[in-house]
């Protein structure tokens, strides 16, 4: 793969969007390797996804505008939904997603951290959905994700403005958990995705799914959706040996993802 690198450490994989010349932009190629790249995880050998941008200053600065500026309403269309298609590929992943937002985070590159589970940055961050000064409108999700995770109006605000902001504004309204110096960035997110990758693997898996299928029903269809995901943990290996290790006192337990 030209603009991917796929890292795997332990339980962790870790994609790299790696196109710097022209800050990580996505363009069609980005898309399609990041979507093979997702293909090509070992999920029974990996238990949390981290994504993050090549070099020090871009997460990812938005959609290819040079690719873009030419396409029709039909390419237009068709480019979109090969990005939401990927995107949507990586909210719905079995796996927790961690996004380590190392700088701008821009259109297409604020709506790929969007789709991740959580979102962490460097305090040199920048987050925004600058479309409408482009002529176009959020293309990859950004108008549905980012009135999900922040607050209807303050995404309004910034959808309607083109207004960036910055990490501290960006954690404060929620849309990142945690902000670092830059250089302590991807220590924290391998830090956080260990953290996840010790506990019962399918346990993880069923909360993930029930969070995210729960988010699109009503009450009672979401405690439904629990319930079944909450059944389905047992008899597997890993409920046995978890609550095992509870009755015997015991505190280091092995997961195997059964
Ligand atoms: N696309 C292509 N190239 C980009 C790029 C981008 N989004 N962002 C940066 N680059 C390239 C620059 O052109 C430059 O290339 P060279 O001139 O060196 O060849 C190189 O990266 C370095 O950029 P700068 O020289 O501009 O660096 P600065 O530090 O001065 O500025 C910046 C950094 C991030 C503030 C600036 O580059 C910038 O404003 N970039 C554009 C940010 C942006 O507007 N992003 C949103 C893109 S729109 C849809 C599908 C998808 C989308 C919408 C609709 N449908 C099909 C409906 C998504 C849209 C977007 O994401």
């Amino acid at each position: 793969m030209e603009f991917i690198v796929y890292e795997q450490d332990g339980f962790v994989g870790t994609i790299t969007i790696n196109r710097p010349k022209a800050l990580n932009a996505l363009n069609s190629q980005v898309l399609e390797e990041l979507n093979a790249a997702l293909d090509q995880v070992d999920l029974e050998n990996t238990r949390c996804l981290i994504i993050t941008g090549a070099g020090e200053k871009s997460f990812v600065a938005g959609a290819d505008i040079g690719e873009m500026s030419s396409l029709t309403k039909e390419e237009g269309e068709a480019f979109g939904k090969k990005g939401n298609d990927v995107f949507r590929k990586i909210e719905t992943f079995p796996i927790p997603v961690i996004a380590a937002v190392n700088g701008f985070a821009l259109g297409g590159g604020c709506e790929l951290s969007m789709s991740c589970d959580i979102r962490i940055c460097s305090d040199t961050a920048m987050f925004g959905q600058p479309e409408v000064g482009l002529g176009i409108t959020p293309g990859f999700g950004g108008t549905q994700r980012l009135a999900r995770i922040i607050p209807v109006g303050k995404a309004k605000e910034m959808i309607y403005g083109a207004r960036n902001i910055k990490a501290d504004e960006a954690y404060r309204i929620g849309l990142v958990n945690a902000v670092y110096p830059l250089e302590e960035l991807l220590p924290a997110a391998q830090k956080m995705a260990a953290g996840i990758a010790k506990n019962a693997p399918i346990a993880v898996r069923n909360c993930k799914k029930a969070i995210n299928d729960g988010l699109d029903a009503s009450m009672d269809d979401a405690l439904v959706i629990e319930e079944k995901l909450f059944g389905d943990c047992f008899e597997s290996a890993d409920q046995k040996e978890g609550m095992s290790a509870f009755l015997e006192k015991r505190k280091d337990k092995n997961f195997i993802n059964k």
